[in-house]
């Protein structure tokens, strides 16, 4: 793995399934980290670093024990120190709710913030109908959301609701989550047409105030469909109305003009404060013929 090296790691059972599937997307450009007290999350992943929190010793999970699944990721974070020590963006999956990523997600975020990784989360909240889960999700949330440099709030009833629209698995995050990983990731680890690259990350997340990530895919002769389809993704729970910061990245096929990458970033930037900073990038690729994607870190907006 070369410099400016990222890593897309997973925690406890719903954490690892997101991981896996988003990095099949961009398997020669990331590593794979996953975390869990089940065996089965590494199971089809050969690829995958994989850290075994054998809470019991049973290698069947952590029962609902946030703190025991905390204290195990610190035993063994001797394992995965030299992968954070190459990594330079790091890339965290959990579910929250149970045991496992509950407990051990935002310990991995605050092991990675002290080797410098530049630390994104993405934490899923449990459905409402789960008091007891939902419970134990929103008291873990605070930490998560601090440890990280920009944390996003997937809630699961939200992307439960689109999916069934899509007619897809949302426990496999309906591809919303991959897209969002994909395009982040070849992002910053490609050469584009316009490169950005992980500089120009820090520059906008350093903004102060709250940061979010957003993403949506659609076809190239509808770039406002696109905005609006990235506004209305499951994923986007804030409003970036007067945000101070944006990296946006624009992605098609070799169809793609400065005509369809303008329109698109005009779109976007209309709502946000009229000093914005904007960073913008472009890239090419075969895959994407007939189709525009927008992926873009909103940073500096009102808590
Ligand atoms: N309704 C429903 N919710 C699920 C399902 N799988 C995961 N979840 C939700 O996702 C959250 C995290 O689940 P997991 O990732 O399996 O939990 P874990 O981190 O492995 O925790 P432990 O297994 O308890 O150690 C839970 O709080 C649930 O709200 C499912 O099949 N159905
Ligand atoms: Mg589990």
């Amino acid at each position: 793995m070369q410099e400016g090296a990222i890593l897309i790691s997973g925690v406890g059972g719903l954490g690892c399934i997101w991981a896996q599937s988003a990095h099949k997307r961009c398997s020669d450009l990331a590593d794979l980290l996953l975390v869990d007290a089940d065996e089965n999350s590494f199971l089809g992943s050969s690829q995958a670093h994989c850290l075994h929190l054998d809470a019991i010793g049973d290698g069947n999970g952590s029962a609902a024990l946030p703190g025991l699944a905390a204290h195990r990721l610190n035993e063994g974070l001797s394992e995965i120190e030299s992968l954070m020590d190459r990594a330079e963006l790091v890339i965290i999956m959990a579910g929250l709710g149970g045991g496992t990523g509950t407990g051990a997600a935002s310990e991995l975020a605050r092991f990675a913030k002290s080797k410098d990784c530049l630390v994104i989360s993405i934490a899923g909240l449990p459905f409402a109908e789960q008091p007891l889960r939902l419970a134990l999700a929103e008291a873990a949330m605070p930490t998560f959301d601090a440890k990280s440099d920009v944390c996003i709030q997937v809630s699961m009833e939200r992307l439960a609701w689109s999916s069934r629209k899509r007619e897809e698995d949302w426990i496999t995050g309906a591809g919303w989550i991959e897209d969002l990983i994909e395009g982040l990731v070849t992002t910053l680890a490609q050469v584009g047409k316009i490169n950005l690259d992980l500089m120009d990350l820090r520059t906008i997340i350093n903004h102060d105030g709250d940061a979010t990530l957003i993403v949506g895919t659609g076809e190239i002769n509808n770039p406002n469909e696109v905005v609006e389809i990235a506004q209305n993704s499951p994923l986007s729970n804030k409003d970036i109305s007067g945000a101070k910061g944006c990296l946006i990245q624009v992605e098609g096929g070799p169809d793609m003009t400065l005509f369809h990458l303008n329109q698109l970033a005009e779109s976007f930037i209309e709502n946000l404060d009229d000093d914005c900073q904007i960073i913008l990038g472009a890239r090419a690729s075969d895959e994407m013929v007939g189709k525009l994607r927008l992926v873009a870190l909103v940073s500096g907006i009102k808590p």
